[in-house]
């Protein structure tokens, strides 16, 4: 046809969210038409619905297309947002940071960043991070309380490393997969296709979660657990484990401080010192039970002095210290008398799995090894996440299928320079962390700031205020709980840029918003996609399939320029991307150019190798774990120092009924929540082939709930908390337990094509969940919300207030 050039097929990936699907993207007439699986790319098998609706994503009318700034104060309701160019853009705003920094400290300005999960900011977080350090502030605010600590950092307190998360599940050869609190058929395609594909050659599938969702329906075991009392579950399988002996009993030995022996009298761990005057207090203690004495335990040599067989795992001995004599038990002794308390009988009243269930899925977990496993969001947003996580990594290591074939493993990765900066920022500056006083140990100690800490800095200036505020996309005010607290410390700033596609309500309370590119129109390099060796081995540099809407930049572009403005153009190649790329890419012998006449990629031979911790150097000291006893640490003397319970533990939620009997009566059901298939947390409500499945905000509730409060199916219904009241639509869910009732959170975008409304994120009418949600009492380690056990009711919504038409957003 005249005009029209054929249509052409590119090699890309998805980048909306965590899944990164690889595709094979239509370009006709310089639109982008459509995405299609590419069964080519190790992330390619499938496409949600949310990558087919990439071109209306990129095409839509609300995209922003030139960087704005405000002309009317803060506080009030119309920004008086007013065109500008982007060389006024980014001069404002370099002027206005480092005149903050220049009178307040670097500290004074906070990085933040949407979630990488939930969109592609996968393609600069680092770089984010490098503007940040650079810069000197040691606060990013990115989730790492809501949506990460559970994956990354609490299992360093096991493992000294990330189980999950770097250590990912090895589904192409597990014997069984446990999945505990999330859900991948609804938020990481590529881990459900070769879930289902592990199932049909045989692997079982154990499904801990409150509702029978996505693969709970394949499970052969689903454990619905009450929200956030998944410690006592885990504690329980573990001691059913222990009873009968199904445990890796040579690898606890060898591997784990199991060994080791902790005094009766002060609970802390015996050391050398305490047995000897000559004795090394870095030096440990374990009991040779066929020899009867005791045996030190030297980390720096990571091996006990006799053959770890014939350590005691059980029992009490009576060791003679210097201050006399101590009983002592081995750490493993107490594991299992924790996990006694949680036996399957005490375990079902507290977390209403049946005690068959708990026997059942034991002895899977033990005759189906090898287990990988993932936790996510069910297990991150609870008042003791912490300890949840520390239940489930002891019963792991009891399966000792870390690091191995089928296990968790640690796919190996194709060889690059770190551009994240962590050599940037001094060790006084990131000190300065807000938050890191109160948690030590939490995400704070490793500059990820939590919402609640940058809230109370902006608004009651403890420990200092935060006056600054630069960010990547995150809908900061909606994402946290207490919302209308967000919105409020966002005004208090002195400057707040943000960047974005689209309008949000956090934007709504900067000073500048800049546009940025999807995905789809800008270049963004991926070094491996994770979730096995051969996506590892795939470097990818995705091309951009059209050009920019109006004058959008991409994060990347943005994050380079505004570096340069800022001075700190030495450590960004002078601005130049290229050769950023160029330094990153250096150790993998893979070139930009190679990349760039190559969409699809090219792919770097790598080897997994298992069993890492066992290799041995050339005096015979095996790797072991980067922990203080370089074993895995059921006992933590870290958490032990710091005041927190060395060994896990199960602590009730503390906003469920059960903690909060004096608000149980007005206040009977239990509030969780999940994410949506059809939307991207806060996202993609403005998407009509999206928004027409999902029309408006649910609630799943049990029939029987619904029943003795007069709720039909599809009735709009009030959900009040404590804190306040959102409307919602019932969905009957027959699955739930019926005091447990799942909300949805991130309703606030309206749809114009679709002729659905928005709904304000604060204030009446609001379907905002984290406005009747809090941030604490949260997690003491971690600082990780309660936002997935809280007490509720449900009600039908007054006649009146359904009919008052919500505001459009
Ligand atoms: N009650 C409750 N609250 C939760 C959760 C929950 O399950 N329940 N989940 C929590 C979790 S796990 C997370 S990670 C957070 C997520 O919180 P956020 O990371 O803030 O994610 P979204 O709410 O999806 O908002 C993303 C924003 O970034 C913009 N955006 C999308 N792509 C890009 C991009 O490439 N560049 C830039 N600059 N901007 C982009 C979008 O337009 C949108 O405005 O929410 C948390 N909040
Ligand atoms: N479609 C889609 N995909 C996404 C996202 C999205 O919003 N939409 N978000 C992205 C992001 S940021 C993230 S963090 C990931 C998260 O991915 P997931 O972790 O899979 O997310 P959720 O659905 O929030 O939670 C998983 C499951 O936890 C269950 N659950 C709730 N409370 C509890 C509990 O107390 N205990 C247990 N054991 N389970 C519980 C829920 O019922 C749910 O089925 O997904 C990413 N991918
Ligand atoms: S699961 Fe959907 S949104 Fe996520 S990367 Fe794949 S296609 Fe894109
Ligand atoms: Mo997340």
């Amino acid at each position: 046809m005249a005009g029209q050039q054929a249509a052409t097929q590119v090699s890309t990936f998805c980048a909306l969210c965590v899944s990164r699907c690889g595709a094979k993207a239509t370009i006709a007439d310089g639109e982008l038409v459509a995405l299609h699986p590419d069964p080519s790319h190790p992330t390619g098998t499938a496409l949600c619905v949310k990558g087919k609706a990439a071109p209306e994503l990129v095409n839509h009318r609300e995209r922003l297309l030139h960087p704005l700034k405000r002309t009317k104060p803060k506080g009030g309701g119309d920004p008086g947002w007013q065109r500008i160019t982007w060389d006024e853009a980014l001069d404002t705003v370099a002027t206005r940071l480092r005149s903050l920094a220049r009178e307040h400290g670097p500290e004074s300005v906070v990085f933040s960043a949407t979630s990488p999960s939930t969109s592609a900011m996968s393609d600069a977080m680092d770089w984010v991070m490098r503007l940040r350090r650079a810069f000197g502030s040691p606060n990013q605010c990115v989730y790492m309380e809501l949506c990460g600590w559970g994956r990354y950092l609490a299992s360093m307190f096991t493992y000294g490393a990330p189980v999950p998360g770097t250590y990912m599940p090895d589904l192409d050869h597990a014997g069984c997969v446990l999945y505990w609190g999330y859900n991948p058929s609804v938020s990481r395609l590529a881990h459900a296709t070769s879930t289902v594909a592990a199932v049909g050659r045989g692997a079982k599938l154990v499904v801990v979660d409150p509702r029978r969702a996505g693969l709970a329906g394949r499970a052969d075991h689903w454990l619905r657990v009450r929200p956030g009392t998944d410690a006592a579950l885990a504690l329980s399988l573990a001691h059913v484990m222990i009873e009968r002996g199904w445990f890796d009993d040579d690898f606890v030995r060898h591997w784990t401080n199991a060994p080791l022996l902790v005094r009766t009298d002060t609970g802390g761990l015996l050391r050398a010192s305490d047995v000897s005057p000559t004795g090394d207090p870095a030096h440990y203690v374990a009991w040779d039970e066929a020899g009867g004495h005791r045996v030190i335990y030297d980390p720096a040599r990571g091996r006990h002095a006799v053959d770890e067989a014939r350590l005691a795992l059980f029992g009490t001995y009576e060791i003679a210290t210097t201050a006399g004599p101590v009983a002592c038990r081995p750490a493993f002794d107490l594991v299992a008398e924790q996990c006694r308390d949680m036996e399957p009988g005490a375990a079902e009243a507290i977390t209403g799995v049946p005690a068959a269930d708990i026997e059942a899925t034991a002895r899977t977990l033990w005759e189906s090894r090898p287990v990988a496993f993932y936790t996510w969001s069910g297990l991150e947003q609870h008042s003791n996440t912490t300890q949840i996580v520390r239940a489930i990594n002891q019963l792991y290591a009891m399966t000792g299928s870390f690091d191995a074939r089928g296990g968790n493993v640690l796919f190996p990765s194709v060889p690059t320079n770190p551009i994240d900066g962590a050599e940037l920022l001094s060790a006084a500056q990131r000190a300065k962390a807000v938050g890191v006083g109160q948690r030590p140990l939490g995400p704070a100690r490793f500059e990820f700031v939590t919402g609640e800490d940058v809230y109370t800095a902006a608004l009651e200036g403890r420990p200092y205020r935060v006056r600054g505020l630069v960010n990547f996309g995150a809908n900061l005010a909606m994402a946290h709980g207490d919302s209308a607290r967000g919105r409020d410390a966002l005004a208090a700033l002195d400057f707040f840029v943000h960047a974005d596609l689209f309008m949000n309500p956090t934007a709504e309370q900067a000073d500048v918003v800049l546009p940025v590119t999807s995905a789809f129109e800008a270049e963004g390099l991926k070094i491996g996609f994770e979730i096995n060796e051969a996506a590892q081995s795939l470097v990818q540099l995705r091309a951009p399939l059209v050009p920019p809407r109006g004058e959008a930049r991409s994060d990347l572009q943005i994050v380079f320029a505004l570096a340069t403005r800022l001075g700190l153009g030495e450590h960004f190649w002078d601005g130049d991307l290229d050769a950023a790329w160029r330094h990153q890419l250096a150790p993998s012998d893979v070139t930009l150019e190679q990349l760039r006449a190559e969409p699809a990629g090219v792919r770097v031979a790598l080897t997994t190798r298992h069993r890492k911790y066992a290799a041995v150097d050339d005096e015979g000291v095996p790797l072991g774990f980067r922990t203080p006893s370089r074993k895995i640490e059921l006992y933590s003397e870290v958490l032990a120092e710091h005041g927190y319970p060395p060994l896990a533990e199960f602590n009730e939620p503390r906003t469920s009924p059960r903690s909060r009997t004096d608000l149980a009566e007005r206040f009977p059901l239990i509030l969780t929540c999940a994410k949506s298939l059809w939307f991207c947390e806060t996202q993609h409500r403005n998407i009509a082939s999206l928004r027409s499945k999902v029309r408006d905000p649910q609630v799943e509730l049990h029939p029987h709930t619904a029943r003795e409060r007069d709720i039909a199916a599809g009735d709009w219904v009030r959900l009040d908390t404590p804190h306040g009241s959102i409307r919602a639509r019932a969905k009957f869910n027959a699955s739930l337990d019926p005091q447990v009732v799942c909300g949805q959170h991130g309703w606030w975008q309206a749809s114009d094509d679709v002729g659905l409304p928005g709904y304000p994120p604060f204030g009446p009418d609001s379907a905002n969940l984290n406005l009747v949600l809090r941030q604490q009492p949260s997690d003491p380690i971690s600082g990780s919300s309660p936002l997935r056990a809280s007490v509720c009711d449900i009600a039908p919504l007054a006649t009146t207030e359904q009919s008052a038409e919500p505001s459009l957003a």
